[in-house]
C-alpha cells in the first residue's frame, strides 16, 4: 500500500473482508491481521474516506470499532446491507464512487463464507458464496485496477484444497477483465 499510494496519490482501497481490521494494535504487536486498515490510515495518513469495505460481519468486529471506522468516514458495506440493498446495487455504487481512480484490491479468505473457505484463521459464518464474490471480482476488475492481494489463506487449516482452489478462481476472475478495460498510465 505504501508503494502503491506513493504513486498514486488518488488511490482507493476495496477491502473485501468479515473483519474490520481497524485495530491500533493487538496482543501488543502493531503488525499483525488486526490492524491493516489502522497502519494505512495513521502511518500513511491514508485518507478513510478512500476506503470502502465489503462483507463485514460477525462477532469479533466491535460496536466501538464500527463506530471509529464511520465516524472518520470509511464506507462500509456490511453482508447485511449487501444481501438486503442486493449485490448488484452495491457494486454499481462503489464504481460510482471510484470512477477512474485507481484502485487497490484486498481480499481477506474469511469475507467468503467458512463452507467454500474453511483454510482461514477466524472464520466468520454467513460469508460471501463463490458466485456472490466471483461477481464482486468481474465488477471489480472493470476499474482501474492496480494491485490487488489476496491473504489470509492458512494451507495448515485448509480441506482438500478448497480454500486455495477458490481463492485461486477468484484471482482469475478479477484478472480475466482487465484486458477488458483500457490501458492508463502508470
Ligand atoms: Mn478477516
Amino acid at each position: 500500500m505504501k508503494t502503491f499510494y506513493e504513486k498514486f496519490r488518488d488511490l482507493y482501497l476495496i477491502h473485501i473482508d468479515a473483519h474490520l481490521d481497524i485495530l491500533p494494535s493487538y496482543a501488543g504487536n502493531k503488525y499483525t491481521h488486526a490492524s491493516p486498515i489502522y497502519r494505512i490510515i495513521n502511518d500513511l495518513s491514508f485518507k478513510p474516506s478512500k476506503i470502502i469495505q465489503l462483507g463485514l460481519r460477525g462477532y469479533v468486529n466491535s460496536v466501538e470499532s464500527y463506530n471509529y471506522a464511520r465516524g472518520i468516514g470509511e464506507r462500509i458495506y456490511s453482508i447485511d446491507e449487501i444481501r438486503v440493498k442486493g449485490l448488484n446495487n452495491v457494486l454499481n455504487e462503489v464504481l460510482n464512487i471510484v470512477g477512474d481512480s485507481p484502485v487497490y484490491i484486498t481480499f481477506d479468505a474469511d469475507a467468503l463464507d467458512p463452507s467454500i473457505a474453511p483454510g482461514t484463521g477466524v472464520i466468520e459464518p454467513g460469508g460471501l458464496t463463490y458466485p456472490e464474490a466471483r461477481m464482486i471480482m468481474k465488477r471489480l476488475g472493470e476499474c482501474n485496477v492496480v494491485a490487488a492481494d489476496f491473504v489470509e489463506v492458512s494451507p495448515l487449516l485448509d480441506h482438500n484444497d478448497i480454500t486455495a482452489k477458490t481463492i485461486t478462481y477468484l484471482i482469475l476472475d478479477l484478472i480475466s477483465r482487465f484486458s477488458k478495460k483500457k490501458v492508463t498510465s502508470g
